[in-house]
């Protein structure tokens, strides 16, 4: 079976606000709000996956700091596991990819329709509170 490694940041404003990013149409979850982020590449590590994947998707340099959760997730066709870190940034964040983004209140976080993995994430940082 296909193995996918998806690593995702947790990015906060100043206001403790979290940073979701919407699936855009004509992708597998499309509509559903994410921790943004993306695939991890042969041959690159978590860390330089996710600061290549946010200046991408965001146009933000990010610093990868420690971990929030590791979810893995089996579906039909593939293995997921989706690692999520917190991270400091410097930039505006933008939808450079067509996506729109939400600075989401932690408690407002589960009024946002999410794809599997990233329940578990939401999970974690209420029980951190
Ligand atoms: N995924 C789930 N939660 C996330 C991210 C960034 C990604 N927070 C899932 C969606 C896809 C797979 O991981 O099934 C690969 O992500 P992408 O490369 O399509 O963004
Ligand atoms: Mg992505």
């Amino acid at each position: 079976m296909k193995q996918v490694h998806v690593v995702a940041g947790v990015i906060r404003d100043v206001r403790g606000r979290i940073l979701l990013a919407r699936r855009t149409e004509g992708r597998d979850l499309a509509g559903l709000w994410e921790f943004p982020g993306g695939k991890v590449e042969p041959g690159e590590s978590p860390e330089d996956a996710l600061v290549r994947e946010l200046r991408e998707e965001l146009g933000i340099e990010a610093t990868v700091g420690a971990p929030v959760a590791c979810v893995p997730l089996e579906t039909p066709g593939k293995r997921l596991l989706l690692d999520v870190r917190e991270v400091a940034f410097s930039g505006h964040p933008r939808g450079l990819e067509g996506q729109a983004l939400a600075w989401v209140p932690l408690r407002k976080l589960v009024d946002y329709p999410m794809p599997p993995a990233d329940l578990p994430v939401v999970a974690e940082l209420l029980l951190r509170g």
